[in-house]
């Protein structure tokens, strides 16, 4: 008999040695792949305290192993820095907590696999800008964990997903999507299809930089949103830096844009009336002086010229990720209603579209802090 989702967890859960009693455990946060969970526990002298518990979705992480060793490697890594900087490696680095057998994740009798981290207490997850010194205070994060990574050893990473950030094979299996139409959907969509289409080009930009060796790949997060991120309660600082399932070799570009695509605007990613998605060149600014005030002496000339392509590209390859997910009938990102990927994907096409509008502007607000 199939088991429920409560046996699931339950045995999940039981895999670890909380030193505590386990009070509850309920589903948490906002993200769009991994199924995660808060776990409460209760200590003997009656503390409570939390954990995060995260089922990895294998379909889109195929090798748990590769992954975990990534991820175990890096936060060790960074809390080697931290420590030596004065830092709480507890609050700065994430931290995963190994199984009752010593392992970094345990893998459930459905193929399912599991990890803990221990919560990260008095912070905030956000998933809008609601200030611009809450943006400025993610740029700075985002930059400083680039700079802090710019020495590890690249080649010890695994690629968690192969061509995550190539723009070009994003685009082929639009495509591919495109012409399979599984669900019939095309017909439906032909304004966001065409739009796709007469942006072939630009897909090839940063690849094509990147090819010929005029950009470097460096240690990257390559998922920079705002909900990414952990912010101090208190003080409103961008302390710890989450989510590192994709950091792998990649561009600068590709971290700096992917935060803009999702943090430089006054509306939700999924927001339907288009009327309410605008670019903010004001926000725009204000992430780039973050980034660049922590990062920028590390990144070449190029490298910064071509930071407008990386916020341009990273919200067209988002965009044409959620379409494809449409046509192929939903199967990448989760979706809580109807048409979800359809409406994430015409934000994304909106903010090119302001993008393209404002691109001198852009080019020299970057050369403003270059
Ligand atoms: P996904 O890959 O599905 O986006 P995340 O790793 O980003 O999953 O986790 C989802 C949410 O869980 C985050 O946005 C954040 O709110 C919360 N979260 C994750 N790890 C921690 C942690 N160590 N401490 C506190 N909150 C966390
Ligand atoms: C996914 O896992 P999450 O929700 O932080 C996706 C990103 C997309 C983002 C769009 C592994 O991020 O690449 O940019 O959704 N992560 C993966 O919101 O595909
Ligand atoms: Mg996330």
């Amino acid at each position: 008999m199939e088991k429920t989702a409560e046996q699931v967890l339950q045995e999940a859960l039981s895999a670890w040695d909380w030193n505590a009693e386990v009070v509850g455990a309920i589903r948490y946060g906002a993200g769009h792949i991994n199924d995660t969970f808060c776990v409460y526990t209760q200590t003997a002298n009656g503390d409570c305290v939390r954990y995060i518990l995260q089922r990895i979705n294998t379909n889109t992480f195929r090798n748990p192993d590769a992954l975990m060793e990534n991820i175990s490697g890096v936060t060790e890594y960074l809390r080697r820095i931290i420590e030596k900087n004065g830092g709480d490696p507890m609050r700065e680095t994430m931290n995963v907590i190994p199984t009752r057998e010593g392992k970094p994740y345990y893998s459930d009798t459905d193929g399912g696999a599991w990890r803990v981290y221990t919560f990260v207490e008095g912070t905030i997850c956000l998933q809008k800008v609601e200030t611009p010194e809450q943006f400025y205070e993610s740029a700075y994060a985002f930059g400083n964990f680039q700079r802090l990574l710019s020495a590890y050893p690249a080649d010890t990473l695994h690629e968690t997903i192969s061509n995550f950030h190539n723009t070009v094979w994003r685009y082929e299996n639009f495509e591919k999507a495109l012409s399979a139409d599984v669900c019939g959907r095309a017909k439906d969509v032909s304004d966001e299809i065409d739009f796709v289409k007469a942006h072939k080009q630009d897909c090839s930009v940063m690849v094509d930089l990147l090819k010929q060796g005029k950009l470097p790949l460096r240690v990257t997060h390559n998922d920079t949103k705002l909900n990414n991120i952990l912010m101090d309660k208190i003080s409103g600082k961008g302390i710890c830096v989450i989510d590192l399932d994709t950091v792998m070799p990649g561009l600068a570009a590709n971290d700096y844009g992917d935060s803009i695509r999702f943090g430089a605007n006054d509306c939700a990613e999924d927001e339907k009336d288009l009327s309410k998605v605008n670019f903010s060149l004001s926000l725009f600014e204000t992430y780039t002086k973050g980034f660049l005030e922590a990062a920028g002496q590390s990144l070449t000339t190029l490298e910064k010229e071509t930071l407008v392509w990386g916020a341009k590209l990273m919200t067209l390859e988002c965009g044409i990720r959620f379409l494809t997910d449409y046509l192929e009938g939903d199967h990448y990102f989760k979706v809580h209603r109807e048409g979800h990927n359809l409406d994430r994907c015409r934000t994304q096409f909106k903010l090119v579209r302001d993008m393209e509008a404002n691109w001198d502007a852009m080019k020299s607000i970057v050369q403003k802090y270059s």
